[in-house]
């Protein structure tokens, strides 16, 4: 399989968790000329990242990825059994791309101080503090990484919490998460394949947000 991803890309971040996580083999390589590029265009027609190349096609969209992946190689399951808890974690997956990550990428205009905006910053925080006091009602279980087990609707997150706090920190603004989901994205990073999927992800970034203001 041909991964098309960048280290910067919190989307890739979020798939690679599940191809590490099921131990498969992949090539990842940058998208040729670029994201939106017209070479990688002729490739993956929306020009976007992620995508993956298998058995002859592209597969866009980072959940349809995780999907399919899921469907191709079930094992390890990174869905649960029952079909209500599978239902459940989708609804997280999409509550994660719908709403979350949005609010997540609002911030990164703004780590630039040229082009920074308090109002939209404070308001960023505000949401992105609103939305996680509503997703710490969810019935998640508080011990769902116990033996290393990720499931799909973990991906994002495992990206994304971490990164607001990283990007309005970035932003001079003091911001923490409820500390359950601290402890929870505290927990999952330590996963080793966890760990491996998002270190050129963590390494992209920091760089990024130094780089944005040198
Ligand atoms: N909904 C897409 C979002 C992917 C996405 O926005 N990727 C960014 C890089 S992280 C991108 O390719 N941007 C190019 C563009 O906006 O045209 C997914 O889940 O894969």
């Amino acid at each position: 399989m041909i991964f098309y991803a960048t280290a910067l890309s919190s989307y890739s971040a979020k798939v690679r968790i599940a191809l590490e996580y099921k131990g498969l083999h992949y090539q990842e390589i940058a998208p040729p000329g670029g994201y939106k590029s017209d070479s990688y265009r002729q490739i993956v027609r929306t020009g976007r990242i992620p995508a993956l190349m298998s058995d002859g096609a592209i597969i866009s969209e980072s959940e349809v990825i995780l999907e399919y992946l899921e469907e191709k190689y079930p094992y390890p399951p990174m869905l649960p059994a029952n079909l209500l808890a599978r239902a459940d974690a989708r609804f997280h997956a999409r509550f994660h791309d719908l709403y979350f990550e949005p609010l997540v990428r609002n911030l990164f205009p703004h780590i630039k101080l040229s082009q920074r905006n308090v109002n939209v910053i404070a308001q960023t925080k505000q949401s992105l503090f609103i939305m996680l006091e509503h997703m710490s009602a969810w019935e998640i279980q508080d011990f769902r990484f116990n033996h290393g087990q990720v499931s799909l609707s973990d991906c994002g997150f495992l990206v994304n919490i971490p990164l607001a706090v990283q990007l309005l920190q970035a932003c001079g603004e003091d911001f923490s998460t409820p500390d359950r989901w601290t402890k929870w994205w505290q927990t999952g990073h330590q996963i080793p394949v966890v760990a491996t999927a998002l270190a050129p992800w963590k390494l992209a970034t920091e760089k990024w947000i130094l780089s944005q203001n040198s």
